[in-house]
């Protein structure tokens, strides 16, 4: 059980970590960007993944804290690859931002305020969210999401195809990548269902001028249909999973 005050202690203790899976471009196989996902390493414990205490970082009002410590971290991060040469110029980091933060006044200004202060540019920015986001308020969604797209921050539908009422925010929201569940991803081979729905949400999605992500790659068996689909690009383990810093560094020189 994953205690408010263990977790007060985790940021203190610099306890949180960023791990990163590659985006890699389906046609190609080369990487064309990252996901950033929050590990907790705790002294005792091990690793302690996010579905354990997002939770409570979100009823606790912690995510705050938490997320813009994930937001800091991700531009200290592109500042080094950066400096390093590693990161391409147009490729995203991709970070998630959970409704409570997104929806917080300061938002914008925080974001701006970070990006100034590790000199990145707002378009090596992309940010995930789930319809959670909009959910009851959806006009001062649009509004934030419109701002920090004029800076240059692009937007992912995170979990595509799992929520409500999917299709009609995306009339309305100013977001450019889909990314598809990875749970329609799992049996795309054997399940018909399964395989008219990704390809459905892929036609939809390059006809409304999106890009589309699949999640939870696999096998070399599913990218193949992915490629007939006209996914863009993928992430999962067929790539490779989330992983450290100094691993992701070594597949970007890999890559290069
Ligand atoms: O890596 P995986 O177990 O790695 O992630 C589990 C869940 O936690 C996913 O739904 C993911 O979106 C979420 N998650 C991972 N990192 C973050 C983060 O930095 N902020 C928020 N809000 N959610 C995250
Ligand atoms: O909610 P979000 O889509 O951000 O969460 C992504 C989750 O999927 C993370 O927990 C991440 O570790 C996990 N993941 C990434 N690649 C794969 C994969 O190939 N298979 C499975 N089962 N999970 C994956
Ligand atoms: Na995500
Ligand atoms: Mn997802």
């Amino acid at each position: 059980l994953v205690m408010e005050g263990d977790l007060h202690r985790a940021l203190d203790e610099y306890q949180f970590k960023l791990h990163y899976q590659p985006k890699i471009d389906v046609m190609t196989g080369f990487v064309v960007g990252a996901e950033a996902l929050l590990r907790w390493e705790h002294p005792t414990k091990g690793t302690i993944s996010p579905i354990d205490f997002i939770p409570v970082l979100e009823t606790s009002g912690m995510i705050i804290d938490v997320g813009q410590w994930v937001l800091e971290e991700s531009c200290k991060t592109l500042e080094r690859w950066n400096e390093m040469g590693l990161w391409r110029e147009g490729t995203r980091l991709s970070i998630n931002i959970s409704p409570r933060q997104f929806r917080r006044n300061a938002f914008v200004d925080d974001v701006v305020q970070t990006l100034n202060k590790h000199k990145i540019p707002a378009n090596s920015l992309d940010m995930e969210i789930t319809e959670g986001i909009v959910i009851q308020r959806v006009d001062e969604a649009i509004t934030t999401m419109t701002v920090l797209s004029e800076y240059g921050i692009s937007f992912s539908l995170d979990d595509f195809g799992t929520g409500y009422s999917s299709i009609s925010y995306l009339k309305r929201l100013p977001v450019s990548t889909l990314k598809i569940d990875k749970g329609f991803v799992r049996d795309i081979i054997d399940d018909r269902n399964d395989r008219v729905l990704v390809e459905t949400i892929i036609t939809m999605g390059r006809l409304l001028d999106m890009e589309l992500v699949a999640e939870g790659v696999e096998q070399t068996d599913q990218l193949k249909i992915l490629q007939q689909f006209g996914c863009h690009y993928y992430q999962g383990y067929l790539s490779s999973p989330a992983v450290s810093i100094e691993n992701f560094e070594e597949i970007l020189m890999a890559d290069a």
